[in-house]
């Protein structure tokens, strides 16, 4: 009897061990691991939808900066109806436009849920025409197609009777304790209510307006990736996140994260706003594209649907036009790397992942043959990607008794250019070598 007591006390702490580490080992799997598929993916789709689309107006901001009365702002519940919203629609046009994955608001700065959340008084199922829960069938058309879905949530609240900003020039309160224990635990049961979603992804957003220990910020990280040790967190998490997410201005030079993300809109709006016509070509937005790939990052393109759940006709033909030229040059975007200095080539590059493929990104009609200079590299082939046309090339200035490269032209004639962007393969002989060296003063023959 003494014997078996012992050996079930035993038994009961190796569970608990093994529960434990298995836990521990759950916190979360290593970054570089954990942000593969996000290095490679290079393009997703940002959807904010929310009441604002009623009016058309600026998302949340709209009643903060006073624009509008809060109480009028707010009946806009009364006109969202997504009485055509088709998630399945969206996730066929998501896959259509060549994104890896896709961003949606589950809750913006209004306080209005689009699920069916069991904290607070503002969600889309009990407050709005709409009557149901956007976000499950969101995800579940995403995950059939075998895309990535992350979840946008702002952190702040400017609705929530907890939280102590209202508007701009209203504040609820400055200091209170007993109040903003109350809203973190508002926050954090929502949080959790997201994690049953099990998204790849969480965006935060309106983390400024509080400290990192005043949101709780590790605590939050411990719980998503508790519940999903793969999964990914933006920078919006004050000293929490993954990767860095550059807003509407195209990065000047390469970010210093190597994990990063540019978000912007297709017009200057983030919401639906009939009024702003100010679109983007798809032209102008396929070189913002290959701009974010040459610096080894992606673009997050936001769509505005409709408070009925239509995607605006204009942004559908962005959509469409955009997956036009990644289903064409799909070799040269995903999985691709930071192209090398603009001093070798006069344009965008970026490199295959084992770098010994350059690609070569021409975003306008050349007045002559393409010049790459500095690669030591000799050449195997080049081609057109997307038509495989092989290009002629030549080296010349090859000094025999210098050790600095010739210049290497490529010929790129005009029929096998493509509308938007042409890309053209350049395979080494081995990884990428670039001459580095200053050129001197030539001391023998
Ligand atoms: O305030 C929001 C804004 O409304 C929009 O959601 C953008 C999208 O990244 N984020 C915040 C501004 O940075």
């Amino acid at each position: 009897m003494k014997y078996n007591k012992k050996l079930s006390s035993i038994v009961i702490i190796l569970l608990f061990l093994n529960v434990f580490c298995a836990n521990s080992q759950q916190a979360e799997k290593p970054k570089e691991k954990r942000l593969a598929w996000f290095k490679d993916a290079k393009l997703g789709i940002f959807i904010h939808w929310g009441i604002y689309a009623v009016n058309g107006i600026d998302e949340s901001w709209s009643f903060y900066n006073n624009y509008i009365s809060y109480p009028d702002y707010m009946k806009q519940l009364n006109g969202f109806t997504a009485h055509n919203y088709n998630p399945k629609k969206w996730a066929k046009l998501i896959e259509e436009s060549g994104a890896k994955y896709t961003i949606i608001t589950t809750k913006h700065h209004d306080g209005v849920a689009l699920w069916n959340t069991k904290f607070g008084k503002l969600n889309t199922v009990q407050h709005t025409p709409a009557k149901k829960d956007l976000i499950t069938p969101f995800v579940k058309a995403i995950k059939k197609r075998n895309l990535k879905v992350g979840l946008y949530y702002s952190l702040l609240d400017w609705s929530h009777s907890d939280y102590p900003n209202f508007t701009r020039t209203k504040k609820r309160y400055t200091e209170d304790d007993k109040k903003w224990e109350s809203f973190t635990k508002f926050n954090f049961g929502q949080l959790t209510e997201l994690t049953s979603f099990n998204p790849d992804m969480y965006w935060f957003d309106g983390d400024w307006e509080q400290s990192a220990k005043k949101w709780k910020a590790k605590e939050i990280r411990n719980l998503l990736l508790s519940r999903n040790p793969n999964a990914i967190i933006n920078s919006r998490l004050q000293g929490y996140g993954d990767y860095a997410t550059p807003e509407q201005g195209v990065p000047i030079s390469k970010p210093s994260s190597i994990f990063w993300e540019l978000c912007m809109t297709m017009n200057n709006s983030w919401g639906y706003q009939p009024n702003d016509k100010k679109y983007k070509s798809i032209n102008q937005i396929i070189r913002i594209l290959v701009d974010c790939i040459s610096m080894g990052g992606n673009l997050l393109l936001d769509i505005a649907p409709k408070p009925d759940g239509t995607i605006p006709q204009e942004q559908v033909a962005i959509l469409k036009g955009l997956g036009r030229w990644t289903k064409k040059h799909k070799e040269a975007i995903y999985g691709t790397r930071a192209g090398i200095p603009k001093e070798h080539f006069n344009g965008y590059t970026a490199l295959s992942k084992d770098k010994t493929i350059l690609y070569l990104y021409v975003d306008n009609k050349p007045n002559g043959p393409l010049l790459i200079k500095g690669l030591k590299n000799k050449v195997n082939r080049i081609w057109v990607v997307g038509n495989g046309t092989k290009l002629s090339h030549k080296v010349v200035g090859k000094q025999y008794w210098s050790s600095v490269p010739g210049l290497l032209y490529i010929d790129l004639p005009e029929k096998v250019q493509d509308k938007d962007v042409t890309v053209i393969a350049v395979l080494l002989r081995g990884k990428v070598d670039l001459f580095r060296e200053e050129v001197k003063a030539i001391e023998s023959n």
